[in-house]
């Protein structure tokens, strides 16, 4: 076959001629050759069985991961493990807009610290929203590690709604962990620092550094946290790590355990052993343990003062009111993790290969005795081990975090050294099953594995390195979450998926039912406050106004396929607001726009208002178009923004144009018209002769079809309007608009009308 040919036959199967050969052949094959060509066993089918997930099938679960060092984070659907979106919290991320429109722009401007943007985040533990200890469905909340900041997703709309900066804190870890009924987010300090934003020489660590636990007040009502309610317990300077918030019997209070608590101070560079040794010597580290109820009885009270304009308790005050305890935990502790009945509380050493399993009601027991071993420098009480401890069991070498399962009890352990999960029973201190994963692993999550019920089914191991699981890209590697079947006596590995993008540190999983996003905004709508925006715009009242600040406002709209204005002119050294509402309501019908040379990106979801202003400094032509490829004219979605020197006088307003149209050409699209019309009003007649007001669905298409439709009679009007005048330049490209809100028409029509057929609708006469 010389090349043309083999061109030409390429293209034929291409375009479906030789394909259904090629189907036959792959249909033909039974599932043996199948497994014999790629090499898999009884037990990868049974796996593939488990996981995947049909085309248009749902998942069960939806995991909210931390994106780690990207500063978002990312939602995949359990079992399937198909990522189904990046949600920008800390770092501006483009395809959502997040960080150019102005409206996020000032999302990100709260999470400033001492003046700083601060572009991105190491975001560590997502945590749902709760109430009475079951996720609700409602907020997510996730910290940043680098930057002590706290974030509110609102589930919505799956979008970043606040930001807020620990007043005290240089640094945390102990974050998000949410109160049962979301009274509290607790935020705790990781590398102790001044409160004082000074310099404070490390020869004073013992006396002016400090460790901290925040509790953030969230307002439900609002649906975002409230930094005047919030208090701060002051801590030593232990490197305060993990925390959980108690329920049931321990509701009420907080678990927060800390590693170097020799108070260790390194400098390599002034001769002395590096952090990681001087942090390891002890053989225990204390447990945290503080009682944030009381400690809002005292807010409330007036009790607690104010610092740098947020309460703030000092150690001597919640040692007097007894709001803070210790415990001895092992050495260098990771996880803490509190029972779903609250009775019970796993902390794992890293340095140690026990779990160690804390008794509530022993703790209890011993404050309300005021049995104490001692206290630590700082006057702190600290509670004998002996006196805490329910059991202590070997569950491997470094272990880290524990997960529940639904069946009482039965509890999962990571551990990081042996790279594996170990199943155990933590009531009778038994080791069940243990599986090896790949490689290094932290977290891992049991669905619904934080609330006071947790489902258990699926366990998702979140491993610190892939190594070769994967083809390779380069020194840098995606991080590697293996999917784990925990619903038999023995653990069963199903699935490893790649996530290229930061490190998550963990995953909190909910079960897909519970949540009802929106699928478009109320019309002119502000997403990131939830207030209708002051630049909303409606179909027909696009204008340019000069406004008192001094700032050219362009209040746009978009729908397809075309941005209004299409032509905005300012003079140079002039400021511009663009503001653009997404006027469908049609789902899955965003618009992008893009604008060259501005730094201006911008997402308008169905509904929304957005905003971008920027200085247009220099004089010049700027093309700007839609982003999103939202229907067959797409690529006609544009529009000039004109920036004309300092006292430009134009020599013409007349536009030349590129093609000259006659009589001919306006009744040949006219024709082309009402043939198309005859489609429209075949499918209108499919669609009204079934119950299709059965389909919500197909009644939301048919609404947008009206629409275009009323769109495409305005056109038409217009259209014959100028053919009266004899004016078929302007006659035929009014028939064209027509004809393009037909072909929306009739595109949204048979949509509706394959969902009737694919779903049943039945003949109503
Ligand atoms: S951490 Cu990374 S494995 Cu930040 Cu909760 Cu334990
Ligand atoms: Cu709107 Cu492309």
């Amino acid at each position: 076959m010389n090349n043309s040919l083999k061109r030409i036959s390429a293209l034929g199967i291409g375009l479906g001629i030789g394909l259904t050969a090629a189907t036959n052949a792959w249909s033909q094959s039974a599932l043996e050759d199948v497994m014999k060509a790629r090499g898999l066993t009884q037990q990868d089918l049974l796996a593939a069985a488990k996981t995947y997930t049909p085309t248009g099938g749902r998942d069960e679960y939806l995991a909210f991961s931390s994106g780690g060092q990207s500063g978002q984070v990312i939602v995949y659907g359990i079992p399937s493990m198909r990522i189904l979106k990046y949600i920008a919290v800390f770092t501006p991320e483009p395809w959502q807009g997040y960080g150019f429109d102005d409206e996020s722009k000032a999302v990100l401007a709260q999470g400033r610290i001492q003046g700083k943007d601060i572009n991105y985040g190491d975001t560590h533990h997502p945590a749902f929203s709760e109430t009475n200890g079951e996720y609700n469905g409602r907020y997510l909340f996730i910290n940043d590690k680098a930057n002590p900041r706290m974030a509110v997703i609102d589930l919505h709309d799956f979008e970043t709604k606040q930001i807020v900066v620990n007043p005290f804190m240089k640094s945390e870890h102990g974050g998000a962990f949410v109160t049962p009924n979301t009274e509290y987010v607790m935020e705790a300090s990781q590398y102790a620092a001044p409160f004082a934003d000074e310099f404070v020489p490390l020869e004073e660590f013992n006396d002016k550094y400090r460790g901290a636990v925040t509790y953030w007040k969230f307002d439900d009502k609002k649906g975002r946290l409230d930094p005047s309610q919030s208090f701060t317990f002051e801590l030593p300077p232990y490197s305060q790590d993990l925390s959980d918030a108690g329920k049931g019997p321990s509701m009420g209070w907080g678990f927060t355990n800390s590693f170097c608590s020799e108070r260790y101070v390194g400098g390599i560079e002034r001769g002395r052993p590096p952090f990681e040794a001087g942090c390891s010597q002890k053989d225990t580290d204390f447990l945290h343990v503080t009682n944030w109820k009381k400690a809002a009885e005292l807010v409330a009270a007036g009790k607690v003062k104010k610092s740098k304009g947020a309460y703030m308790i000092p150690m001597e005050q919640a040692v007097k009111e007894g709001l803070l305890y210790l415990i001895p935990e092992p050495k260098s502790p990771h996880g803490v993790d509190v029972s779903p009945d609250g009775s019970h509380i796993i902390v794992s050493g890293k340095l140690d290969s026990h779990a160690w399993v804390y008794s509530w009601e022993k703790i209890q027991k011993a404050i309300k005795e005021k049995k104490f071993e001692g206290e630590d420098p700082y006057g702190i009480p600290i509670i004998a081990m002996k006196d805490a401890l329910h059991t202590q069991v070997q569950v491997g070498l470094g272990p880290l975090h524990t997960q529940y399962d639904a069946k009482e009890c039965i509890v999962y352990t990571s551990i990081y050294v042996d790279s594996m999960v170990t199943k155990w029973n933590y009531c009778d201190g038994k080791v069940l099953d243990q599986l090896h994963i790949h490689y290094n692993i932290g977290h891992l999550v049991a669905m619904e594995g934080d609330s006071v019920s947790p489902d258990g089914k699926y366990l998702v191991s979140l491993n610190k390195l892939a190594i070769d699981r994967f083809n390779p890209v380069g020194p840098l590697h995606p991080q590697n979450h293996q999917l784990i079947d925990i619903s038999g006596d023995k653990m069963q590995l199903l699935y490893d998926m790649p996530l290229p993008l930061g490190e998550p540190h963990y995953v909190v999983a909910i079960k897909a039912d519970k949540l009802k996003p929106a699928v478009r905004y109320k019309s002119g709508w502000d997403s990131r406050t939830d207030k209708k925006s002051p630049y909303k715009t409606r179909a027909g009242r696009e204008k340019v106004v000069r406004g008192e600040d001094g700032v050219v406002h362009v209040y746009g709209t978009v729908i397809r396929s075309h941005i209004t204005p299409e032509i905005i002119e300012v003079e140079e050294g002039e400021t511009v607001s663009i503001h653009l509402t997404n006027l469908e309501r049609a789902e899955d019908e965003t618009h992008g726009f893009a604008l060259y040379g501005q730094n201006v990106n911008l997402s308008i979801e169905p509904g929304k208002t957005v905003s971008a202003t920027f200085k247009a400094d220099k004089a010049g032509v700027y093309p700007y178009y839609c982003t999103e490829f939202c229907s067959a004219l797409h690529l006609e979605m544009q529009g000039y923004l004109l920036v004309k020197p300092k006292g430009y006088v134009a020599t013409t307003t007349e536009i030349q144009e590129g093609t000259k149209y006659t009589q001919a050409d306006y009744e040949k699209q006219v024709k082309t018209n009402i043939d198309t019309q005859a489609v429209i009003d075949s499918v209108v007649g499919f669609i009204t002769s079934h119950n299709y007001k059965d389909f919500p669905e197909v009644v939301a298409l048919v609404e947008d079809a009206t629409d275009q439709l009323g769109f495409a009679e305005e056109a038409k009007k217009k259209s014959e309007g100028f053919a009266t005048k004899g004016d078929y330049q302007n006659a035929t490209l009014w028939a064209g608009q027509w004809w393009q809100y037909q072909v929306k028409t009739a595109d949204l029509g048979l949509r509706a009308k394959t969902f009737l057929e694919e779903h049943g609708a039945k003949k109503v006469k």
